[in-house]
């Protein structure tokens, strides 16, 4: 039905998709991709680091695989989000906001 090219950049998302590159794991430190954040290449980081730790509210898994985040560093604790390849997430919820302090493939 499209006859035209859509361009990238007209999405209804908020979140700019070049602003997350493929194949990186992006944590927010607000909801909507906005305020602090790490772009991170691959698909595990044992330690988010102080920038980000327990701070994360809205991650996108750029990904080709399914990505688990943890309460603590090394993959400890509770497992908090089970995010799909490609999933973004605007806002992970108040169980799991401001606690995300590591990230691997699962
Ligand atoms: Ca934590």
């Amino acid at each position: 039905m499209a006859a035209t090219t859509v361009l990238a950049g007209a999405t209804q998302a908020s979140a700019n998709p070049n602003d997350c590159p493929g194949g990186y794991v992006c944590v927010w430190g607000d909801s909507n991709y906005e305020g602090r954040f790490l772009f991170v290449p691959g698909t595990s980081r044992s330690n988010v680091g102080d920038h980000m730790n327990d701070l994360t509210t809205a991650l996108w898994n750029r990904t080709g695989s399914r990505v688990c985040f943890y309460d603590h560093s090394n993959y400890g604790g509770s497992v908090l989000a089970i995010v799909s390849p490609g999933e973004s997430r605007g806002n992970i919820g108040p169980t799991a906001n401001d606690r995300i302090s590591s990230w691997r493939a699962c």
